[in-house]
């Protein structure tokens, strides 16, 4: 019998001193992880539902990317891109493949990688298409999330992460989520590029309307207009394909990617075009010190590895569908909706039982950890290598909350 030592408290403590209040945890304390599994400092296990915003999609820890990393580590981790290194040309050649793309741009977060996008898009809609200087506008969806950045929070619905903030980076336009009218009608001249997720994660993982991408993707080449798809959270096995674009059956201009691409050791991002977009950046515009690191890109590579046996994709799909069936026989038994693509699940909850965080707080405490996005609506993301045992144990306990609340 292990003695339930309570550490967590302290480490708690210690972090609240004197960490910014810039998020409000669960009172749980990581202390160590294996596939799909989080073991806290009392030594308590989890089953991480989260996967860090599918930044974990193989697993914490997966072997092939953990020993990729310490390989490197014993050779050199960084040389700044002042001089190349003999790891980073591997990586963007098999990710281009991986993407059917020609070109990347590697970078760290994914924040970055939209920042960079969106200084790609305008340089594109400058020097190709012909837009006016300082006029050109990037079509965003409501209901959005692609970062924390002054530029990017500018364009985002969400007063919570825009208040006190301003002022913001002009040449931004809002439009319905999921609306091809809506979005017909808001390209002008001026426009070079629609920036959308293909599936809003943080919004609580809200699918459009089947058809939508491909209509956007239609309406984009009509109008000679850049497609750039947000799959920093969405791509890389977690709906059942190498990217949700692929699901929709479109190919957007510019991939965007991060979380995963980092197999959850590094900070790994990226832009994935084609040269006619990506080809208008000049030596000296645009870097970073980190992006294309030679640690970064072993891992990265790792990972494209990984993707590319479809193994961790065609999982996704299996073991969602698993999922699909077991929440959908939810619905209207404390579950108002349940939207499920691949192994991502957005759950919306009565609110009569209680709050997100509040199913997430009794979720942690049955060793399942999730997270809510907003009001009592919580995602599920585990890691791809969990198991279809782990799977329905983490919906009875999903269940047990649910007869829980109820009572
Ligand atoms: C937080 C949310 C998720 C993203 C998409 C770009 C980025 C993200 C579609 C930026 C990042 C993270 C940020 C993290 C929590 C998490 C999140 F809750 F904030 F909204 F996943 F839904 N595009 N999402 O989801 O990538 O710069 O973070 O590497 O800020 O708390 P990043």
């Amino acid at each position: 019998m292990t003695t339930v030592k309570n550490e967590t408290a302290a480490y708690i403590e210690q972090a609240e001193r004197y960490g910014a209040h810039n998020y409000h945890p669960l009172p749980v304390v990581i202390a160590g992880g294996e596939g799909a599994w989080v073991v806290d400092v009392d030594g308590r296990k989890y089953l991480d539902c989260l996967a860090a915003y599918s930044a974990v999609n193989f697993g914490h820890r997966h072997p092939d990317l953990v020993a990729a990393a310490r390989e490197q580590l014993d050779r050199v981790t960084l040389t700044s891109r002042a001089f190349h290194n003999d790891r980073l040309g591997e990586f963007l050649a098999r990710l281009a493949r991986l993407a059917g793309k020609d070109m990347v741009l590697p970078m760290n977060t994914g924040a970055e990688a939209v920042e960079s996008a969106i200084k790609v898009a305008r340089a594109w809609g400058y020097r190709v298409k012909g837009v006016p200087q300082d006029q050109a506008t990037i079509i965003v969806a409501e209901g959005n999330f692609h970062g924390r950045t002054t530029t990017i929070v500018g364009f985002s619905s969400d007063p919570t992460a825009r208040d006190d903030f301003g002022p913001f980076t002009p040449g931004f336009v809002s439009v319905r989520y999921g609306d091809a009218e809506a979005l017909a009608a808001a390209i002008t001249d001026q426009t070079v590029a629609v920036l959308v997720e293909p599936i809003q994660g943080e919004a609580g993982v809200v699918l459009p309307p089947d058809g939508y991408l491909a209509e956007v993707r239609r309406l984009t080449s009509e109008r000679n207009v850049l497609f750039i798809a947000d799959e920093i959270q969405s791509g890389l096995g977690r709906t059942g394909a190498t990217f949700e674009c692929d699901n929709a059956g479109v190919v957007p201009d510019l991939y965007l990617l991060g979380k995963a691409l980092g197999g959850g050791i590094v900070p790994v991002s990226a832009v994935v075009g084609d040269a006619r977009t990506l080809g208008v950046l000049r030596p000296g515009e645009h870097g970073s010190t980190f992006g294309g690191n030679p640690l970064a890109a072993a891992v990265g590579l790792a990972v494209v590895e990984l993707l590319e046996t479809g193994q961790y994709q065609a999982r996704a799909r299996e073991l969602g569908e698993q999922l699909r069936r077991r929440l959908e026989a939810l619905v209207g038994q404390g579950v108002d909706a349940v939207r499920v693509r691949g192994l991502w699940a957005g759950i919306d909850i009565d609110p009569r039982l209680g709050s997100g965080r509040r199913v997430c707080e009794l979720l942690a405490e049955r060793g399942v950890l999730a997270k809510d996005t907003h009001g009592s609506t919580i995602r599920l993301a585990p890691p791809i290598v969990v198991t279809c045992e782990e799977l329905d144990w983490a919906v009875d306990q999903f269940e047990a909350v649910l007869r829980e609340l109820a009572a």
